[in-house]
């Protein structure tokens, strides 16, 4: 296993390498270039950033997220030519070691919540948090100006101007396009990738839908173990992987996500993991919890110990921190609660590795 840690770029993420460094047991990044989706990422620029990702005593193995265009997703003519790009830019990260390329299938929006700092009442800190009920009175383009008000001046990754600014217009088109249709599109996306990330070594590694579930209407096939069965299957490689995100899954609590590590990881279909804890509130409510398992409804052992069991030469990343400490940063992306989660995980993994014998 790889402990690995989302930074943003020295132009946009407040937290120094140095610091990220100096967190134990770190071993890299998932990182990304800010560039919008569709064009190519050229060789020089994933140079300057492995050059300075190296310089600070880190790996960059993993990039997240090279994002699929939206004409991709809606099947476009023009998707042909985003996809070459996305190609170029595929072959141009393995040169320079990338292994993992994080990426999503969500249609419009990415990640979705309905508070970006929503106080925990137990200890004072703040996290990120859901309510449907909330997000029925608000409508989709509500919930684009309270996100980017309360984002605190920082862009949050899955929401950045370009892909916003055609909000209005991008939800019409997805009008009558099912959710069968949007996989044909990704079938057709992955037939043209994956071939070429077997060649040059590469997993994609395709996030999950966050909240578990179709929000405004919008066709959304990455939910379930149901729906990862159909994707693992659109083309049948060890490059077409899933990141499996803890936290995204688990906000269904149908989810059992110990036994999906389990069934994705034996089938050597995970590229990489996201990990952190949820606490339930109610029907399609929660808020995210640290990382600790008795914070919130997952059991962090028992990921774990799947992740040992089944695929334990992953990359894992402490996902989404609380604000503590009176940290001002990104939401869900501040240095000292994921710092902690790095933390408590490595330390259960080592406490299997005693247990069990070493692995990853
Ligand atoms: C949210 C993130 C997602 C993820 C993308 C991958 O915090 O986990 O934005 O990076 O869905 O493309």
């Amino acid at each position: 296993m790889k402990m690995t840690f989302r930074w943003y770029g020295s132009q946009i993420d407040p937290i120094p390498l140095k610091y990220v460094k100096q967190i134990p047991g770190m071993s890299g990044l998932m990182g990304l270039l800010d560039k919008p989706a569709g064009v190519v990422w050229e060789e020089d620029e994933i140079k300057a950033l492995v050059d300075e990702v190296h310089a600070a005593g880190l790996e960059f193995e993993v990039v997240e997220s090279v994002n699929v265009h939206e004409d991709i997703k809606m099947g476009l003519p023009t998707r042909d030519e985003y996809i070459a790009n996305y190609i170029t830019t595929i072959r141009n990260l393995a040169k320079f070691g990338v292994k993992v390329i994080v990426y999503n299938f969500m249609p419009v929006f990415d990640w979705l919540r309905t508070d970006l700092a929503r106080e925990i009442p137990e200890d004072g800190s703040n996290s990120l948090y859901f309510n449907e009920k909330d997000l029925g009175e608000m409508g989709p383009m509500e919930i684009v100006r309270r996100t980017a008000e309360d984002s605190k001046g920082f862009t949050l990754p899955g929401w950045e101007p370009e892909r916003l600014a055609l909000l209005e217009t991008t939800l019409k088109q997805y009008e009558g396009i099912t959710p069968d249709m949007l996989r044909e599109n990704y079938k057709y996306f992955l037939e043209r990738v994956c071939p070429v990330c077997e060649e040059v070594g590469v997993r994609m590694a395709c996030h999950p839908d966050d909240p578990a579930w179709p929000i405004f209407g919008l066709p959304r096939i990455a939910h379930s173990q149901e729906d990862y069965d159909k994707i693992v299957k659109l083309y049948d490689s060890p490059a077409n992987t899933l990141c499996l995100c803890t936290g995204s899954l688990g906000s269904n609590p149908e989810n059992d996500i110990p036994s999906i590590i389990r069934h994705f990881g034996e089938m050597d279909r995970i590229g990489a993991m996201h990990v952190r804890n949820v606490k339930y509130l109610g029907y399609r409510h929660f808020r995210e919890a640290a990382h600790l398992s008795s914070t919130g409804d997952l059991d962090m052992f028992e990921i774990m110990k799947a992740i040992y069991d089944t695929c334990p030469d992953t990359y894992i990343r402490p996902d989404h921190g609380r604000m503590i400490w009176d940290e001002e940063g990104r939401p869900g992306y501040g240095l000292f609660d994921r710092a902690l989660g790095a933390c408590y995980l490595n330390g259960i993994w080592e406490s299997l590795c005693k247990t069990y014998g070493q692995k990853g």
